[in-house]
């Protein structure tokens, strides 16, 4: 094991509706789980994190009359970008995907499960007010780096990258362990976004080596 407790690897939303043949498809995102159960291995904390909507969730199309997929919409909180329907608590799509193998994961942070509030976010809801509770928790285990690896970069990723940030915990983006949506730009946004927030971006074979991002 190369990180210690200080170190959190964060596995976001490798599910099976975010695979190229699921509701939400993120191209290429069963590419990630491989990489994802190595880097895993050099992690002594590991925290994974389930998109896990009722259904009817205000961020479906669906829910909304004359709206497609993709489309934007005004919610109470602000702009939200309407997505297939997917993700919905207890069904096969929302299930992590079947060959994820990090058995000492400990703990698993359901998000996007209030009907009205999206939450790209594994720390702050999409009204940027209400709180999942995991930078507490984090810091409760006396993490202060967070690694980012999942789906999608451009969206869940960025988004918790951007939040531990703002929570003030050091943050590493393994840019092999994600795949992205790319919806209008939205990558490349991401990751201006992302840099200029203090994240640090490294490869998957760097994070095992323990450079740029030292071990510690
Ligand atoms: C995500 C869109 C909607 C993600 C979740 O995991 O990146 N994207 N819900
Ligand atoms: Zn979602």
């Amino acid at each position: 094991m190369t990180y210690g407790a200080q170190d959190c690897l964060l596995v976001i939303d490798v599910q099976n509706d975010f695979m190229p043949d699921g509701a939400l498809a993120v191209p290429r995102g069963d590419e990630v789980v491989p990489v994802i159960n190595r880097l895993a291995q050099a992690f002594g904390h590991v925290v994974m994190t389930q998109d896990w909507h009722p259904a009817g969730h205000a961020s479906f199309a669906s829910s909304h009359a004359g709206r497609a997929p993709f489309q934007t919409t005004s919610l109470a909180y602000g702009e939200q970008v309407l997505w297939p329907d997917h993700c919905v608590q207890e069904t096969p799509g929302a299930a992590l995907h079947a060959d994820l193998c990090i058995p000492h994961a400990r703990l698993v942070l359901r998000k996007g499960h209030h009907a009205n509030v999206d939450s790209y976010s594994a720390f702050l809801e999409a009204d940027r007010t209400t709180r999942t509770g995991l930078a507490g928790y984090l810091r409760e285990h006396g993490v202060t780096r967070v690694f980012c690896a999942g789906l999608a970069t451009d969206y869940c990723v960025a988004w918790s990258a951007l939040d531990a940030r703002a929570a003030g915990f050091e943050v590493v983006v393994i840019e092999d362990a994600c795949r992205a949506i790319d919806l209008n730009g939205s990558l490349e946004q991401a990751w201006a976004d992302m840099t200029a927030a203090g994240v640090v971006r490294a490869t998957a074979a760097q994070v095992l080596e323990g450079h740029p991002a030292a071990p510690r």
